[in-house]
């Protein structure tokens, strides 16, 4: 159960765990036989025939049981949701881009919540498709640009990328350069939207504070079981941004794409998941919870992300922890949700706690639901091999290197992004 516990303490029990308990397997051939659930056959037994059958049967069934049980269910709806420009630019990124900073107020009662978009637009293109994502740090990481505002928000410490204290600051401007290729992004004609995920909900053990608190009832303190965690809070805080990208002249909202790294990626599934507007998906090493496949338990597994972030899903997937057999549905079904829109899962070669090849079996797994819509999957049942993507409506590919986001990540989700999204 979720508790307000001291930080150290939760370290502390991390660490105890981590080393005298949790010994993750990366061993292939441990991996427990098992059965990938059938994604064609209801609950009750019934044979799905068609794409109708699917969106009216199975979808619904396999949506409802990821929201009760894995990720947590909205508890109500917003009173309204405003959106201010609070900077804008029209010559950044020497001149080819425009640059919007926006402030989205949250509103539930008396109680509001404040976050904000950075937004860059290439300036030779009159409506733009686009891609959002989160980042982990705040807006003014991702670039050096000098007018980014710096979040005020709370900010996991890092004393490498120079946060400290729980406060991002000047020093950690353009920190995270790396992972955003908003040059290559904005040269080939799309656009760019970034939010800290911390002014959403902050990543931490502690239900006070974040979009959660805002729909609290009365004395109620966290989220009933079947209520939503951090991940699908961060979710609903993409929704909002695509709100206000319905808004904006120079975006082409029917090509949005939700974008995301690791537990970002997670999120950004759950995102598409959950709002179809959303017209694709990229999940770059989205690990446990997110891609790969929680059957194989290889690299972390359901118990370990439970004690390690007992925040990011619902309490309800407690009863999974040391217990995925009991699961009667795995990851691939919950990328078959994102069908028929085109899906992008991307693994690293080095990043085996986030399980590779539980990330393409699981991206190959929906191959016939896409086939329902006439929609080219994964036909091959073997991983590629690496840097070799293969570039379907449904994309794998498993790069050289670490748990990361890198310019060729980027590189291949802009060519599949020009084929499948604009
Ligand atoms: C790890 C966590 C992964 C992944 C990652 C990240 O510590 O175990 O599930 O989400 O963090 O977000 O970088």
């Amino acid at each position: 159960m979720k508790k307000i516990i001291p930080c150290s303490i939760i370290l502390l029990f991390m660490t105890h765990l981590s080393s005298a308990q949790f010994k993750p397997n990366y061993d292939e051939a441990k991996v427990p036989e098992f059965q990938i659930p059938d994604l064609m056959t209801t609950f009750s037994g019934e044979t799905i025939k068609n794409s109708e059958e699917w969106n009216s049967k199975r979808r619904p069934e396999l949506f409802s049981f990821f929201e009760e049980n894995v990720y947590g269910k909205v508890p109500g709806t917003l009173d309204n949701v405003s959106f201010e420009i609070v900077e804008r630019n029209e010559a950044a990124l020497n001149g080819k881009a425009y640059r919007k900073q926006i402030e989205v107020t949250l509103q539930k009662g008396n109680r509001s919540l404040k976050f904000n978009i950075l937004l860059y637009l290439p300036k030779n293109k009159n409506k733009a498709p686009l891609f959002l994502g989160y980042n982990f740090f705040g807006n003014h990481t991702i670039t050096k640009d000098p007018n980014v505002l710096v979040t005020e928000a709370w900010t996991m410490n890092n004393e490498k990328l120079g946060i400290t204290e729980n406060r991002a600051k000047e020093a950690s401007r353009g920190v995270r350069t790396n992972r955003w290729a908003i040059d290559k992004i904005v040269d080939k004609g799309f656009g760019l939207a970034v939010i800290y995920y911390g002014e959403v909900d902050p990543d931490k053990n502690d239900f006070s504070d974040g979009l959660h608190a805002l729909f609290y009832k009365e004395g109620q303190k966290q989220p009933k079981a079947n209520e939503w965690g951090s991940l699908a809070a961060w979710a609903f805080g993409l929704s909002k941004a695509l709100d206000f990208l319905e808004k904006e002249d120079q975006v082409d909202a029917s090509k949005v794409i939700a974008f995301g790294h690791s537990r970002l990626g997670k999120a950004a599934l759950w995102a598409a998941a959950t709002d179809e507007r959303f017209a694709g998906v990229i999940s770059n090493n989205s690990g446990c919870g997110g891609a790969a496949l929680s059957k194989r338990k290889f690299g972390e597994t359901v118990g370990r992300i439970n004690t390690s972030f007992p925040h990011w899903f619902c309490d309800n997937f407690e009863q999974y922890n040391e217990n995925e057999e009991a699961l009667p549905v795995d990851q691939h079904q919950l990328l078959a949700l994102i069908a028929p829109r085109p899906l992008y899962v991307a693994s690293a070669e080095e990043d085996q706690w986030a399980d590779p090849k539980g990330e393409f079996l699981s991206a190959q797994n929906t191959f016939p639901v896409y086939g329902l819509f006439s929609k080219e999957g994964i036909a091959s049942q073997s991983m590629p091999k690496v840097n070799e993507p293969i570039q379907n409506v449904v994309a794998y590919h498993i790069r050289t290197g670490v748990h990361d986001v890198t310019d060729y990540d980027w590189e291949q989700y802009l060519i599949w992004a020009k084929k499948f999204i604009e």
